[in-house]
């Protein structure tokens, strides 16, 4: 059986870890292929799980067929649709997905973030989940705790995957996590609507990929606690490349890195 690594910090108030509906945020751009499998697959895990689910789909202009792939499939699902005319990177999508549930959903209620590409199995919302009723705030998928499993991801994805971790381990640890960019985790709603108070516009302000570690970052330092769940990451069933630009990408995280490390992101810093 995967062990995960409970890094969890009790929740005295019972009552705040009742979960009463389930967000899934995808942030799609170009997916037509694997949007219907992926949409299978939440659909078998709303027969599972006892909690209604609402998925949140954010298209950022896509030029293929994702927006009326969603638009068919909200006959089967409560499928909410966010449609961006032109497509402004992963940043403006996790940044669309954390407002909407700010805005739309009750604070116990989780959001849900999670690839579209297929690569990252629903099923495992229901380890998070439970992760989080033991007093978790925020659960990431990772690659790096026992009996995480990682396949057919490319000897550069690796490599940068692993001096991500050396990383953030030397110059920003975080209890509980050793997987800061893993694009798959589970907030507690009531942690997203805090950090959006606190920091406003400027809660993620990374536009790339990095805007993951970014409100990681941000989430710690208002001191919510963080868990993870052994990664099921099946890299091999990805049908389409991957838009990520590993360059820029390092360039941001390095970037983002000496901002926390110089300025911080203190709530009560003028700089946040
Ligand atoms: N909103 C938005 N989403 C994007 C963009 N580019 C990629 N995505 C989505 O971000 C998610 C991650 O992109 P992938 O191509 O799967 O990247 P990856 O190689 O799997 O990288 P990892 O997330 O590290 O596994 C997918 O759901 C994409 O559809 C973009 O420009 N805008
Ligand atoms: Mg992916």
């Amino acid at each position: 059986m995967c062990r995960s690594n409970r890094v969890v910090h009790k929740n005295s108030d019972a009552a705040m870890n009742v979960i009463r509906r389930v967000y899934i945020g995808l942030s799609a751009y170009n997916e037509e292929t694997a949007l219907p499998r992926l949409l299978q697959r939440i659909e078998l895990l709303s027969a599972s799980l006892q909690k209604p689910i609402t998925v949140v789909l954010y298209n950022d202009g896509s030029t293929d067929s994702t927006s009326t792939i969603a638009r068919q499939w909200q006959e089967r699902l409560r499928l909410v649709l966010l449609d961006s005319p032109r497509n402004k990177g992963l940043g403006s999508g996790l940044r669309a997905l954390v407002r909407y549930v700010v805005e739309m959903a009750r604070d116990e209620d989780i959001l849900v973030i999670m690839d579209c590409d297929d690569t990252h199995d629903p099923a495992q919302v229901i380890e998070m989940l439970r992760l989080i009723e033991e007093g978790a705030d925020a659960v990431i998928g990772s690659r790096f705790v026992r009996g995480a499993l990682v396949r057919g991801v490319p000897p550069l994805r690796r490599m940068t995957a692993l001096g991500t971790v050396a990383l953030f381990k030397v110059i920003h640890p975080v209890r509980g996590v050793r997987d800061y960019t893993c694009g798959y985790r589970s907030y507690r709603v009531s942690a997203l609507k805090r950090a959006s108070n606190t920091y406003r516009a400027k809660l993620i302000e990374e536009s790339g990929f990095s805007c993951m570690p970014e409100l990681l970052l941000k989430l710690n330092a208002l001191g919510f606690r963080f868990s993870e769940v052994p990664l099921q990451l099946r890299y091999d069933q990805k049908p389409t490349t991957s838009k990520m630009n590993v360059g820029s990408y390092i360039r941001r995280l390095l970037k983002l890195l000496a901002r926390s490390r110089l300025r911080g992101f203190n709530p009560s810093s003028k700089n946040v």
